[in-house]
């Protein structure tokens, strides 16, 4: 079966051009401290590279979150009951969602969100064929902002809001908290968020799972840059960048860049960049949480934390959180 293409996703088609992310490109070079949304890292090759991180030995996060997953996923189901929609937030046909989707009872409708219209409708064929009983129906949309659901042909009982592998740690706290209530509106009432969120911990293993020793990471990041050479007319030499990646331990945060090996200019579509010997372009924030400080969040939301399921480590959680 193939996937429904929903009226949103033909409303809001236009929204995501080429013009406009060159401009946010050349946007945020232009300020003091240089920097690019990490949403840029996913091109073709930069999600082949993300899907190698989430297979490396030192990157604890995919790994743990899958285990939490396998080992609890007959609570999830039980908490969920049946015929529920489940909203992801971002296209996943990872291993999560299909775990969710074999495990759940009866999904009224599985609905991947996403920005990027490729992402999005290969992500939604490729389970749509594998699962043919659901209902899948892809809506194109950024998800910071509401969008309007589709009706699927069986009337959910609850909408399940999926938002998987810690991907809210790329916002910002008030960006979080931002999306939290577009979550919490999303799920509507009775509607429930399953989500996954890297805890805080030593340093040091934060550390090596963003400078992995086969360079994984530093070639995920740099990659970028080639991207902006290849769509947007950038003449980025890669060779004079290197990947940097430390723990802010004041802001639980992982903060990566890529840093000017030299004092030199770049040219972007006709415009000039310079950069000093040393100089950072911050390409993402990786923010981790305790669980006092996520409860507090999805408090702030309109949220109440009902189960929290961690490894033995405590390295990662899964939250099923109720709206209130
Ligand atoms: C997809 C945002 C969860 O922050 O760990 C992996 C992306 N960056 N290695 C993360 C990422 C560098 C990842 N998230």
């Amino acid at each position: 079966m193939s996937p429904r293409t929903s009226q949103a996703a033909a409303l809001t088609e236009q929204d995501f051009s080429v013009a406009d992310n060159l401009a946010e490109i050349l946007e945020g070079l232009s300020r003091p401290q240089k920097s690019l949304s990490p949403k840029f890292f996913y091109d073709e090759r930069g999600s082949q590279l993300f899907d190698a991180i989430c297979e490396l030995p030192e990157y604890y996060l995919t790994r743990t979150e899958l285990a939490i997953m396998r080992a609890h996923i007959g609570d999830i189901a039980a908490l969920v009951g049946p015929q529920a929609s489940l909203i992801e937030f971002g296209s996943g046909s990872s291993r999560k969602t299909r775990m969710l989707l074999e495990g759940l009872d009866r999904l009224a409708a599985y609905v991947p969100v996403d920005i990027s219209r490729e992402h999005l409708m290969t992500a939604a064929e490729s389970l749509a064929a594998d699962y043919p009983d659901i209902e899948v129906w892809p809506v194109l949309a950024d998800f910071m902002q509401p969008f309007k659901l589709p009706n699927p042909s069986v009337m959910p009982l609850r909408n399940i809001v999926y938002f998987p592998g810690s991907t809210i740690g790329n916002f910002s706290p008030a960006e979080a908290d931002s999306l939290l209530r577009v979550m919490h509106q999303e799920a509507g009432e009775d509607g429930a968020l399953l989500i996954g969120v890297d805890l805080q911990k030593d340093k040091a293993v934060i550390e090596r799972a963003y400078n992995d020793s086969a360079g994984v990471t530093a070639e995920f990041n740099l990659n970028v840059l080639l991207r902006i050479n290849r769509e947007f007319g950038g003449n980025f030499d890669v060779d004079l960048f290197w990947h940097h990646a430390v723990y802010n331990e004041e802001h639980g945060r992982i903060e990566m860049s890529l840093i000017s090996e030299c004092e030199q200019i770049v040219r972007i579509s006709g415009r000039s960049f310079h950069f000093d010997k040393g100089e950072a372009i911050l390409t993402e924030h990786s923010h981790k949480y305790t669980l006092a400080q996520f409860n507090k969040m999805a408090n702030r939301a309109g949220f109440a934390v009902d189960t929290v399921w961690t490894d033995s480590e405590q390295l990662f959680s899964v939250q099923y959180c109720l709206r209130v």
